[in-house]
């Protein structure tokens, strides 16, 4: 934790150096211009927000702090010479210090991850016992989450009256915390929630200090599978961070913002999340392929039964969940990431086969519609279906495996934002009669 600390320290120093000489020469200089669509079109590329942690380019995908998905799991460093893909959580060490940490200093981070989520008191899992199982998991989540804010460092040190300088290690602490708490209390919503509904009080959430972040959720959820082992490390590293300004990642800045304690900021972004438009999409993107599969019956799977459903699921007036993207204008590069996941383990799975020929057919369909800015698949798309061959078979959980993840992209902002002092956010708002006056001047 303490090389981790002093690291971050240096990165935010260094930032905030550039960003005073960025202010201090170029005061005035206009970035983002935001027309009358810009503002009754929900702001789509209107430049507001610093994130440095990731920056999405609309025509090559992610950059997590200039590295491409290819890079990043080309170069991070892997458990042991066994595993196929990098630890995640050595992408909370890279977006908090911008370095590639060694497997050494990975290892330790892990430790701490152990031991923190290993002192989750009992009355944490007894708050879960008393939520009926029939709640959604991802507002199981979230109300657990939110009632972990007792444990904010933060929250008790800001009360105590620390300086503004200092907010950021109180962060830092939290934000460790949170992401230790989380893998555990979300294996137990999964355990309770669709395996037995009996368990009390945090039964079988066992964690082993010889596993990694991503192995160990694998334990408490019932896998010690190498190959699913290893597919949760690439989905935790590529659901971690996709910029500032989604839903989420924006939801937890505009709170943090606020100086609520990091577990509230989370609990803001889930709650984001949740929607059908944002991460929800990885659940109705399972259920539309396994309902394509319930209608096809018995009969052959071809490219005209799969344009036919799409066609007529279309005309229902709903979204191809799985399929476009407000920024970007390719396939997204994690979708590709997953899919040669999926290519490479299980190509004869049913699922992959239905969304392989999905693949060739949904984005020509999608592409008609000229309004339709990307036709191509996002992360949502594949991502169900790796869980689901793995018999991760309930859509309703995976939502939260995506916040398990984010919860590493969001609190490195937070802890950077701190670090970085930035202030409450407060974007203007203006009405009608506003609007139309400067119209008309213009
Ligand atoms: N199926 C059908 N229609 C779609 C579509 C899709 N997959 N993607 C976009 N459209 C429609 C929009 O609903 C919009 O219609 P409207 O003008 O009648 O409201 C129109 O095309 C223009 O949309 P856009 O400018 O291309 O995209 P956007 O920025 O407004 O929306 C997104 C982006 C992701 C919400 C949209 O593509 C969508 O609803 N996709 C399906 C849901 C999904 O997969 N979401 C996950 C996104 C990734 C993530 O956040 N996890």
């Amino acid at each position: 934790m303490k090389l981790l600390k002093e690291k971050t320290y240096d990165c935010i120093q260094k930032t905030k150096e550039k960003l005073k000489s960025l202010v201090n020469t170029y005061p005035n200089t206009p970035v983002s211009v935001c027309t009358t669509t810009d503002i009754i079109g929900g702001l789509r590329n209107v430049i507001t927000l610093l994130t440095d942690t990731s920056y999405l380019e609309a025509g090559k995908g992610i950059l997590f702090r200039g590295k491409t998905v290819s890079q990043v799991i080309k170069e991070f460093p892997k458990w042991d010479d066994s595993c196929e893909y990098p630890v995640a959580e050595s992408m909370l060490w890279y977006l908090l210090t911008k370095e590639v940490p060694s497997i050494d200093d990975i290892k330790l981070l892990s430790k701490e991850l152990y031991y923190r989520g290993k002192e989750i008191p009992s009355f944490v899992f007894e708050f879960i016992d008393n939520i009926p199982t029939y709640t959604h998991p991802m507002s199981q989540l979230i109300s657990t989450v939110s009632y972990l804010e007792s444990f904010s460092l933060f929250k008790l040190k800001y009360f105590e009256g620390i300086s503004k300088a200092d907010y950021w290690k109180y962060i830092l602490e939290d934000a460790i915390s949170l992401i230790a708490h989380i893998n555990v209390i979300a294996a137990y919503i999964y355990k309770r929630t669709f395996i037995n509904n009996n368990i009390k009080k945090g039964e079988g959430m066992n964690l082993d200090i010889n596993l990694d972040w991503s192995s160990n959720f694998a334990k408490l959820i019932g896998y010690d599978d190498k190959c699913i082992q290893d597919m949760l490390r690439l989905y935790f590293l590529l659901h971690s961070d996709h910029e500032g300004g989604n839903a989420s990642a924006h939801a937890s800045h505009l709170i943090g913002s606020t100086l609520a304690n990091p577990y509230l900021s989370f609990a803001g972004c889930a709650i984001a999340l949740s929607g059908p438009l944002h991460g929800l999409a990885n659940q109705e993107c399972l259920k539309f392929l396994l309902n394509v599969k319930k209608h096809l019956g018995d009969s052959p799977l071809t490219y005209e039964f799969i344009e036919k459903y799409a066609k007529d699921f279309l005309s229902t007036g709903k979204v191809i969940p799985g399929y476009g993207h407000a920024v970007l204008r390719i396939p997204d590069p994690r979708f590709v990431a997953f899919r040669d996941f999926a290519l490479n383990h299980f190509p004869n799975d049913p699922i992959v086969k239905i969304l392989e020929m999905c693949y060739k057919v949904i984005p020509q369909i999608l592409s008609n519609n000229k309004k339709i800015k990307n036709p191509y698949p996002n992360v949502d798309c594949y991502s169900g279906a790796l869980l689901y061959h793995y018999g991760l078979k309930y859509p309703e959980y995976y939502t939260v495996m995506f916040a398990i993840s984010r919860s590493i992209g969001v609190m490195s902002q937070l802890v950077l934002n701190r670090g970085l002092m930035f202030p409450l956010e407060r974007p203007k708002s203006i009405d009608i009669n506003y609007l139309n006056s400067v119209c008309e001047q213009n």
